[in-house]
């Protein structure tokens, strides 16, 4: 590492502080923190033009955005899930009562394989939740045509997808729902904070509902609901951070390049590409250790030790995770997603990264797959 800056994964991406200063004293000259206040208003028509979207529903955090919109939806019985994702895209099923099933995932793209979905389709099946993770297009058309053919709603957990398209749209008006993360460790951050964004002025009315406990008004409760407001302050930080997104996408593709340049010579070690036909906002660094879950987890191992916090991520699975694990009935059969959660690293990215970071990270992981010429390793001295 360059110098004694942390570099791991997840460091936040923020606007500039003057600006965030302003929306803070407007914040305390109107007295108004949060209950669907002119800065979440304010986000919300922002973040419904950009997405290309009618309507966009700002949330406290994209867990309880996916839950609200499950049940806006209506869903129940089963819904379709990968097992490659971050687990809250399944608990907003169990949360609910509702049993995800796992269907496995495309090698090349990380996202959930429509023949595999079809595979696991019963007459309890409800829905399909896509994911686009990494900021990659789930295959939209594809399940889209598997969920009209059996009938089923389908919507997207878009919560590494904001800014970035698919089929050459921006992400948000697939399906009948698409939901953002806006927690701080997203491409775009609200500290904490998400969103639900559809096309669709019903489900946005009832999702508008429900986030509010059901308040139609002052004293009018029409539908069960939760508590799933986003607060003043975190529309701030949204407002403050949404002008700087097209710089940010930039600065994060130069670093994805220089990686990729990087490490495109250790053998059996590549980093994922974007769609290149599709905008990506480049967030994730994604490697592939091709030798296994041993040389991965020693490559994240030498970075941990030379300060740099790569991780494994989604590992093992969600069908390996709790509840699910211990679920009566056969394992689901996914064995693209137990291939990828063995083999991934998620490399510090974003505008902090210098080329010196790169070169380290480099060196580290060449050495520990054992499988690159280094300077002290040369390419005869290896097996
Ligand atoms: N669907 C998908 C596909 C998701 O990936 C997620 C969330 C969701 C749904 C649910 O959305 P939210 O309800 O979270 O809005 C993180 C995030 O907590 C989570 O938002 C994210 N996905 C998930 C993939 O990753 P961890 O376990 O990685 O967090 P943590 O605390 O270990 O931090 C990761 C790295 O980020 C560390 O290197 C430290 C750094 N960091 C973190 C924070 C919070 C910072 O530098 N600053 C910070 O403020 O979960």
């Amino acid at each position: 590492m360059s110098d004694a800056r942390p570099l791991h994964v997840g460091r936040p991406n923020l606007g500039p502080r003057e600006v965030f200063d302003r929306y803070v004293d407007r914040i305390y000259s109107g007295g108004w923190l949060t209950n669907d206040g002119p800065l979440v208003r304010e986000l919300e028509e922002e973040v419904a033009a950009r997405t290309g979207v009618r309507h966009c529903v700002a949330m406290c955090n994209g867990t309880v955005a996916l839950e609200i919109a499950v049940r806006a939806l209506g869903l129940e019985g089963e819904v379709v899930v990968p097992a490659f994702t971050f687990v809250a895209t399944a608990h907003a099923l169990s949360w609910q009562g509702i049993r995800p099933v796992f269907a496995d995932v495309d090698p090349r793209t990380h996202t959930l394989d429509p023949r595999s979905v079809e595979a696991v389709i019963t007459p309890r099946t409800t829905g399909i939740i896509g994911v686009h993770l990494w900021g990659r297009p789930a295959d939209v058309t594809g399940l889209q045509d598997v969920a009209d053919r059996h009938g089923l709603a389908l919507m997207f957990d878009a919560a590494h997808a904001f800014d970035c398209t698919a089929g050459g749209r921006p992400v948000g008006g697939a399906g009948r729902v698409e939901v953002f993360s806006f927690h701080a460790t997203k491409f775009f951050n609200t500290f904490e904070g998400g969103a639900l964004v559809t096309n669709d002025d019903e489900l946005a009315h009832t999702a508008r509902l429900m986030r509010n406990f059901g308040f139609a008004g002052y004293d009018t409760v029409v539908h069960p609901g939760t508590n799933g407001k986003m607060s003043e302050i975190a529309a701030a930080m949204g407002l403050t951070n949404l002008p700087g997104l097209d710089a940010l996408i930039d600065a994060n593709r130069a670093v994805h390049e220089s990686y990729s340049r990087a490490l495109a010579d250790i053998p059996g070690v590549e980093v994922l590409q974007p769609d290149p036909l599709e905008r990506s906002n480049f967030q994730y660094v994604v490697a592939v250790v091709e030798d296994g879950a041993e040389a991965r987890d020693r490559a994240v191992a030498a970075l941990h030790a030379e300060g740099v916090l790569a991780r494994r991520y989604f590992w093992p699975g969600v069908h390996r995770m709790q509840p699910y694990a211990s679920w009566d009935g056969p394992a689901p059969s996914v064995p693209v997603t137990e291939w990828v959660a063995d083999r991934v690293v998620v490399l510090p990215a974003g505008p902090g990264v210098t080329p010196d970071d790169v070169s380290t990270v480099r060196r580290v992981i060449a050495s520990a797959v054992d499988g690159a010429p280094t300077p002290d390793r040369p390419a005869a001295a290896r097996r």
